[in-house]
């Protein structure tokens, strides 16, 4: 079973496109949401994240784990496919 993940992101941002192109490539299912203009979010995420204030932040099974580099960084010591397909092993 693939874990949840969830991608804040904001229009015309090639992080996010990375982010996006490396995940599909992984063939899960991912959850965006465009917090441009978005306030109130946008200050919730930096809470959350521990102060960053950079897109993508993604989220897997609710656990910020960063942005892009993050995410390929897991990938690249791999980490990413255990964390997004729970079963793996
Ligand atoms: N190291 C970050 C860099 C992300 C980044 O620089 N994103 C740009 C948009 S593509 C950004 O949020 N810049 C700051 C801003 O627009 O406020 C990552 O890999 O996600």
């Amino acid at each position: 079973m693939a874990a949840q993940i969830k991608m804040y992101v904001r229009p015309w941002c090639g992080y996010c496109t990375a982010a996006e192109r490396l995940l599909d490539e992984k063939g899960v299912a991912y959850e965006k949401i465009d917090v441009s203009g978005d306030t109130e979010k946008r200050t919730w995420l930096v809470e959350v994240t521990g102060g960053r204030t950079t897109v993508p932040q993604i989220f897997i099974d609710g656990r910020s784990i960063g942005g892009y580099d993050e995410l390929r960084a897991l990938d690249r010591r791999g980490e990413l496919d255990r964390l997004i397909w729970r079963d793996a092993s």
